[in-house]
């Protein structure tokens, strides 16, 4: 079996919001919480499969990718918030939008901070969020340059996601695009693909690539008429300028399982060898399961095995980072089906 690396670092453990809002009411315990890295652990260790610690990536990793200012909102934007009378979960309750005029301006009140920089009621932060994103980052970089030392495979255990937080804005779960920032470091060495499978539209991933000819974007996912993040992830969104026709998007229709995802999936793989990349990142989430209890497609563990095949296949060097997937009880088992479809993990027993 070919070599797999996988990277992890316990700060994500800090980021552990006790809440968030959304569509009006309050979720509690939240999905997007540390027991799923647990989940995945625990069956990766069942398999036999160790894990390695990350190195700190420099700040500028992460800058050519985010607003400086972004960057500095997560490091002091909470202890301001606090500081000026904010609760023990920072989320904001005022959004600046594109519709004011010039954009609106930023406001000197901390407790307004959080509204100019997210875009939901999903993305709660506390006192671990920055060290978490950022050791999220340190796994991404990791991760990534250990395939420029020869490493074929590498898996990036990541949490919080990242594909949601776009140059100058998070949400969607997401604090840092630790993909993107993978990605962006690769491209030093050539073309890079990102393969996002997570079920919801990569529109950070996106929008950071939107308009760059050295890195193609190709998502499947739920079609945003009926999941987060709604208002990106159109068929007809294909990237601007030198970045034209290096974004793909294939939204799928509520529902969808193996066979029509599968499909969608043949499309994406032929996309991504017609752009001959000289490495692959894939944004794994895990939550286009059929048990998954906040995405809408029926993907099943057959699928997913299907899916490391597929990747496996396209046979360049390949670094996996975790996005999404919330169907904690069975977290362990599809993380285990795709590497044993990438053929770096025995098979596990087949779906019964
Ligand atoms: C990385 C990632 O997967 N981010 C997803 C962000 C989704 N945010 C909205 C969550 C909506 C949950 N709705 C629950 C409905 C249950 N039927
Ligand atoms: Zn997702």
């Amino acid at each position: 079996m070919p070599n797999l690396v996988i990277v992890t670092d316990p700060a994500h453990r800090g980021h552990d919001p006790a809440y968030e809002l959304n569509a009006g009411r309050l979720v509690s315990p939240r999905h997007e919480r540390p027991a799923r890295l647990d989940a995945i652990e625990a069956a990766l260790t069942a398999a036999g499969l160790p894990r390695r610690g990350a190195m700190p990536a420099d700040e500028a990793t992460i800058t050519a990718v985010h607003d400086a200012g972004l960057l500095a909102f997560l490091r002091d934007g909470y202890d301001a918030w606090r500081a000026a009378g904010g609760p023990e979960v920072m989320l904001p309750d005022t959004f600046r939008s594109p519709r004011w005029a010039g954009g609106g301006r930023p406001s000197a009140s901390p407790l307004a901070a959080p509204g100019w920089w997210c875009v939901d009621t999903a993305t709660p932060i506390v006192a671990g969020s920055y060290a978490a994103a950022r050791a999220a980052v340190d796994v991404a970089v990791t991760a990534a340059e250990l395939l420029t030392d020869g490493t074929p495979i590498t898996y990036g255990l990541t949490r919080p996601p990242g594909h949601h937080a776009g140059p100058d804005y998070l949400g969607g779960f997401c604090l840092l695009n630790h993909a993107a920032v993978a990605a962006r470091e690769l491209s030093r060495f050539g073309r890079v693909a990102v393969l996002d499978v997570d079920v919801h539209h990569g529109n950070g991933t996106q929008d950071v690539f939107w308009r760059d000819p050295d890195v193609l974007y190709v998502s499947l996912h739920a079609h945003p008429d009926h999941l987060f993040p709604f208002f990106s992830g159109f068929a007809e969104e294909r990237g601007e300028g030198p970045g034209r026709g290096t974004t793909c998007n294939l939204p799928l229709a509520a529902g969808t399982s193996d066979e029509g995802y599968l499909d969608a999936l043949r499309i994406a793989a032929e996309v991504v060898e017609d752009f001959d990349p000289t490495a692959l990142v894939v944004s794994l989430g895990l939550d286009a399961a059929d048990a998954d209890p906040i995405g809408s497609l029926a993907l099943t563990g057959d699928g997913f095995e299907h899916l490391g095949r597929t990747i496996a296949a396209l046979d360049r060097p390949t670094v996996l980072l975790q996005e999404g997937g919330y169907a904690l009880e069975r977290l362990g088992e599809l993380t285990l089906r795709v590497l044993s479809g990438l053929g770096t993990a025995p098979s596990p027993p087949p779906d019964t």
